[in-house]
């Protein structure tokens, strides 16, 4: 009976069994001959091999983690790795960038605020209400604060609003309406920073927190009324100062290294018809000691000055492992002494923002960098610079 089938089977289809079915079933055979031999289950041998197949599986996964990860870090290090400058001591004098520092302290609940804002295209300004605050942090002894509101736009930080104190409240009630003059051209840069304060009567009123918002981001041509969580208060000196952009570049075979002082934008208002006419030093100190000393032509009457003018300085490779680029803005003014504006410095002892600059431009020799920097005040960089002028650097190979 068997073989008549097999026959007839054979008859109808001959090609279709002698290429596919024989060889599978020859396999099946032989895992089923195998699977014979194992003294085991069959249940327990399946399970040993799914487990085997997971446990495969979750090796390779692994692994790949492992490879993306340390490729990750190579990368990383390779960003900040002074390629031109060998034996620098320059990794040991790296310090933590200050964002790094305040992200704890970002991330602590400081409480909410309500506000509204309008703005008239025809008359060009906007209008802020701050309505009231809920939760705010306790920054007195008692659990409660004495809060108020300071609101002001970064285009003229000159013009800063305040609300009344209010006493020994978490949740305020303001209601108070202030309107700022805002150009449709000012749109795109400007902020809108409301900041709450903790009034002390003897000492120091505390930032509790602000909030701060692009104009360019809000629909302008609605009322909006919204509440949003309090953020760690920014550095607002920078906005004050205003910022510089300028390009590197080092060739270490002529030894030159080429400063090329771009432009700058919002610049602090220095003179009473609330613009400055700034121009730019760039000086070079060696071994903490002044070296090097050139400038910008003086561009009147203006915030955002254009200057495009290119500084040469001869610095040998070993030379430039102990310079300071000092880059300051200044308002120059025909009958008082010249007001400094703020300044920055890089080289291999600068941190953050700086500093990156500083090492991209020497992991790129021959090709210029460009990179925009806030100012920073005077007195600090000045305090900064000569801190560190007692520090002997330890020169490999000296
Ligand atoms: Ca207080
Ligand atoms: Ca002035
Ligand atoms: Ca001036």
């Amino acid at each position: 009976m068997t073989t008549i089938m097999a026959k007839s089977a054979n008859t109808t289809s001959p090609t279709a069994t002698s290429t596919t079915h024989v060889p599978a079933s020859g396999i099946w055979a032989w895992i089923e001959n195998i699977l014979n031999k194992i003294p085991l289950p069959r249940w327990a041998i399946y399970i040993l091999f799914a487990v085997a197949v997971f446990l495969i599986l979750l090796i390779i996964i692994c692994c790949c983690c492992c490879c993306c990860k340390r490729k990750k870090k190579v990368k990383e290090k390779e960003k900040i790795k002074l390629e031109s400058v060998k034996n620098s001591v320059t990794t040991s004098l790296v310090q933590p960038d200050v964002e790094g520092l305040q992200k704890s302290q970002e991330n602590e609940y400081r409480g909410r605020l309500q506000y509204s804002l309008e703005y008239s295209f025809p008359k060009e300004e906007i209008t802020i209400s701050v309505k009231q605050a809920a939760s705010l942090k306790a920054m007195d002894s008692g659990g409660t604060s004495d809060p108020y509101v300071i609101v002001y736009l970064t285009n003229d930080t000159r013009k800063k609003n305040e609300t009344k104190v209010y006493r020994k409240t978490l949740n305020p009630s303001f209601n108070e309406t202030f309107t700022f003059k805002l150009l449709q051209s000012e749109i795109t840069e400007t902020e809108v920073v409301m900041q709450v304060f903790d009034f002390n009567r003897f000492s120091k009123h505390e930032v509790i927190g602000e909030v701060r918002l692009a104009v360019r981001d809000i629909n302008l041509k609605d009322v909006i009324e919204e509440w949003k969580e309090l953020q760690a208060a920014g550095d607002s000196d920078y906005e004050k100062l205003g910022e510089i952009c300028f390009s590197l570049k080092y060739i270490p075979v002529s030894s030159k290294l080429v400063v090329v002082i771009l432009e700058g934008r919002k610049l602090k208002k220095m003179d009473n018809d609330g613009f400055s006419d700034p121009y730019v030093k760039v000086q070079l100190a060696l071994n903490k000691k002044k070296w090097k000393r050139k400038k910008t032509k003086v561009k009147k009457n203006t915030l955002n000055p254009y200057f495009n003018e290119e500084f040469t300085f001869d610095v040998t490779l070993e030379q430039i492992k102990n310079v300071d680029l000092i880059i300051s803005v200044w308002d120059h003014d025909k009958v008082n002494k010249n007001e400094q504006i703020g300044k920055i410095f890089l080289g291999c002892r600068a941190s953050g923002n700086a500093l990156r600059h500083w090492s991209d431009m020497l992991a790129h020799p021959r090709r210029p960098i460009a990179q925009w920097h806030n100012l920073q005040a005077a007195e600090e960089v000045d305090k900064t610079l000569a801190l560190k002028s007692h520090l002997k650097l330890p020169i490999p190979g000296r």
